[in-house]
């Protein structure tokens, strides 16, 4: 590096700046920043990255760089969002960042239109490009697709699959007939039910989902299925600090019509307690509303902190919502159904218990002021007053003699005891409902003359907490074999490949996280085996549990005792409460004390069958579902699109650089970039080729066979060796050289008959 030299170099908050070298050191390199001259930066050579000799040159694919390292993916990617310009190509991979504002004309009918047909490059990037090769390989290779939309919370995974959807139901539908209308009018209902407002993201999707599109032996849409996983189930009855439950509770109290809202003895939400633990100040209602002068209004919605969020209109989501189901088949019984289930989850809610500390039994009973809701939820419910009460503040136990099976015996339970048996009630509706809800949209949408489909993959992306519990850990899970299949699809499949095609190209290195996966899964000594273990012991302890994970994996290198200090600002804690895992993303340290839902949870799921213990943990489930979703996209050809969030304040052009780079990498990019770099992103056969362009050539040009048809065109057409390879049976462009060469292929009459002479010549 000459001194001089423009450079990036690393910075805390922008990821990278730019500046001029002013001294080189053996082991740093100094450098005067542009943005502050006459100071200086010291940086590490491998940290220092050549800059592009002009700042505010932009390029449709990070690989049309003149430099490819992060520091130049950072910045191309910056110049372009502050320009609207959201998306961004890495060879085939789509770079989205969420605009945080409606960008004009970018989702019209007109641009659906323009894209349709269109090679990947021709147009500039665009979530309706790749919808559109992901629809193009389906014809050609008759092979189902999958697109995988991945991203941090609120990097917008869901509002990308949404635009795909809507792309490929328009583009391919009978002109938005009913059944793409109901695919499309899934996302509403399913997000009234799945989605709640969080910190990070005001339509957090609290679910994942893979939406298929089927398309018949004519390649028009014939139908769609849903299948989702990992339903988040605690904030059913508990929110974080400034989040909200479901959207559907809130929407119900504000936005149902009278009659059911007697019916269902709604109120404002800040009358359940199951809507107010996320904040004391919460008030919905029309009715309130109504009532109260505007002064007073105003300083209410002052009170109401976040949670009144601008964005969010109650009472108009609700008539959505209700539109929606009604689209989607569900009758006026159907769906007061299902409106008196979530009506039941507040009453049940609000049931309170008070010790029976001076009764010789022991045990606690429900609060009197509670009963009335107890009755309400009963009601709702429909099972008998009685019962609801008794199966709360008892429980069954078989006496077992000499492992014969005795009588059952009731056993009172404690406070505490009975509001976790009735909020584990609460939960196992909530989420039932949930399942059966999607079994009716898929029934909606039945896809009998499928011959392929589309498969969209929106899936919380890799995250971590101050306290992460079973659910940080599941998501995560999936994230690890998400982002190893993303490696085997492009990093070692794409090498093997060159290899395979003798194109001679460097091998890249990255880092294979096949480790971690074992550790979490792997045979009898992998967590989720330990955790079944456990469940099958007769008294399960979570230190116990903790403590084998750690005996039976000593020294791995993914895994470690959490340091105190990780798990202090959460309670006085031993050892043996947790474990840390070092994931592709980040470490993260999982909390395994009794009150965090893990154990909890596992023993929901126990049920008692001819007296045998038959148990299917929710992490078995969650990992059976993980294989057959990993099958799926296993045999289905691929398309990937990164997500970025762009600032955390969820506000329009700003650019947190440092935040970003972090996403970058997490996503794989920049590997991808060092791949690119030297590879070769677009390729075909030889055959294939010669099928796309014969028709423009005449006869006795399209009578060579493929590789020498191939050959003699490039050489006609004068193209630069640098920016292809002929491999054994493909021919292999540099990134961005297909779209010009098939724009040349299409162009003209004119050029292409001058074209047909030159082949002719070079063949003589
Ligand atoms: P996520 O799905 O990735 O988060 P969303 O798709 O819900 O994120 O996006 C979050 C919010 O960002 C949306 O509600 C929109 O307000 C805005 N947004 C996203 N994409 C666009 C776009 N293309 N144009 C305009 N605004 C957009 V999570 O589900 O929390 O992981 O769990
Ligand atoms: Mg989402």
């Amino acid at each position: 590096m000459d001194g001089g030299k423009r450079v990036w170099v690393p910075h805390p908050t922008d990821g990278f700046k730019l500046g001029r070298i002013v001294d080189i050191g053996s082991d740093t390199i100094s450098i005067e920043p542009f943005d502050a001259p006459g100071t200086t930066i010291n940086s590490l050579y491998d940290r220092t990255f050549p800059a592009e000799e002009y700042d505010n040159k932009e390029c449709d694919d990070n690989c049309a760089l003149m430099y490819l390292n992060e520091a130049t993916l950072l910045h191309n990617i910056k110049i372009r969002y502050m320009k609207n310009m959201i998306y961004t190509f890495t060879a085939n991979i789509l770079i989205a960042i969420n605009p945080y504002y409606e960008v004009p004309d970018l989702y019209s009918s007109n641009t659906i239109k323009k894209y349709q047909g269109k090679s990947l490059g021709t147009l500039p990037p665009h979530v309706y490009a790749i919808a559109d090769k992901a629809f193009r390989d389906m014809k050609v290779t008759k092979l189902s697709q999958s697109v995988i939309v991945s991203g941090e919370s609120g990097a917008g995974k869901t509002e990308s699959t949404k635009h795909i959807l809507k792309y490929l139901t328009e583009s391919w539908g009978t002109h938005a007939g009913p059944i793409e209308q109901r695919i499309l009018e899934s996302n509403p209902l399913l997000e009234a039910f799945g989605n709640a407002k969080t910190v990070r993201n005001n339509n957090s999707s609290r679910f994942g989902k893979f939406v298929e599109i089927h398309f018949d032996k004519k390649n028009s849409v014939c139908g769609g299925f849903i299948s989702h996983y990992l339903l988040e189930k605690s904030r059913i009855c508990t929110q974080a600090k400034e989040e909200r439950n479901y959207h559907i509770f809130y929407r119900l109290c504000a936005g149902a019509p009278d009659d059911i809202r007697q019916k269902l003895k709604l109120a404002p939400p800040d009358q359940f307690l199951y809507l107010k633990r996320g904040n004391t100040q919460y008030f919905c209602g029309k009715k309130t509303q109504k009532n109260l002068s505007d002064a007073r209004k105003s300083q209410q919605y002052l009170k109401l902190g976040s949670l009144n969020d601008p964005v969010l209109d109650d009472v108009n989501d609700f008539g959505v919502c209700d539109a929606a189901m009604k689209h989607l088949g569900f009758g006026d019984q159907e769906r007061l159904g299902i409106y008196s289930l979530v009506a039941a989850i507040l009453h049940l809610g609000n049931v309170a218990f008070d010790d029976n500390s001076d009764d010789a039994k022991g045990g606690c009973s429900v609060s009197k002021s509670a009963e009335e809701s107890l009755t309400m939820a009963s009601s709702l419910l429909g099972v008998d007053k009685e019962e609801l009460r008794d199966s709360l503040i008892s429980r069954v136990m078989q006496a077992t003699r000499g492992g014969m099976k005795g009588t059952a015996i009731k056993v009172p339970l404690k406070c505490t005891e009975a509001a976790n048996a009735r909020d584990a009630l609460a939960k196992a509706v909530y989420s039932r409902m949930f399942d059966y809800i999607v079994d009716m949209v898929n029934k909606a949408i039945p896809f009998g003359d499928s011959a392929n489909y589309i498969g969209v993959l929106d899936i919380a992306g890799f995250e971590y907490f101050q306290v992460n519990s079973f659910e940080q850990f599941c998501i995560n899970y999936c994230n690890e074999k998400l982002q190893q299949f993303f490696n085997d699809r492009i990093l070692k499949e794409e090498q093997a490949l060159y290899e395979k095609e003798g194109l001679n190209v460097k091998k890249i290195e990255w880092t294979d996280n096949q480790d971690c996966i074992e550790l979490i899964e792997g045979k009898s000594s992998g967590i989720f085996d330990l955790l079944d273990e456990e469940s099958k012991l007769p008294t399960p302890k979570y230190d116990h549990f903790t403590g084998e994970v750690h005996s039976r994996n000593k020294n791995h290198f993914r895994l470690s005792v959490p340091r105190k200090s990780k798990l202090k600002s959460h309670r006085d804690v031993r050892d043996t409460e947790g474990f840390l895992i070092r994931h592709f993303a980040g470490a993260v340290c999982y909390h395994t004390d009794s009150k965090n839902p893990l154990i909890v949870k596992l023993f929901q799921g126990a049920e008692s069958t001819a007296g045998k213990l038959n148990f299917i943990s929710v992490g078995s489930k969650f990992r059976k579902q993980l294989g057959m979703l990993m099958e799926k996209l296993r045999s289905t050809g691929t398309n990937f699109i990164r997500c970025i969030k762009p600032n955390t304040k969820m506000v329009d052009h700003l650019f947190e650089g440092s935040n970003i780079l972090s996403q970058l990498q997490c996503a794989g990019m920049v590997s991808v970039l060092d791949l690119m770099q030297q590879g070769y992103p677009s390729r075909t056969q030889f055959s294939e080729l010669y099928n796309m362009y014969k028709k423009y050539l005449p006869p006795e040009l399209s009578r060579l066979d493929p590789r020498l048809f191939c050959k003699s065109l490039f050489k006609a057409l004068g193209l630069d060796d640098k920016d292809f390879k002929f491999g054994l049976t493909k021919v292999f462009f540099r990134p961005g050289k297909f779209a010009e060469f098939d724009q040349i292929m299409k162009s003209d009459p004119e050029n292409l008959a001058e074209l047909v002479k030159k082949v002719k010549k070079w063949l003589l």
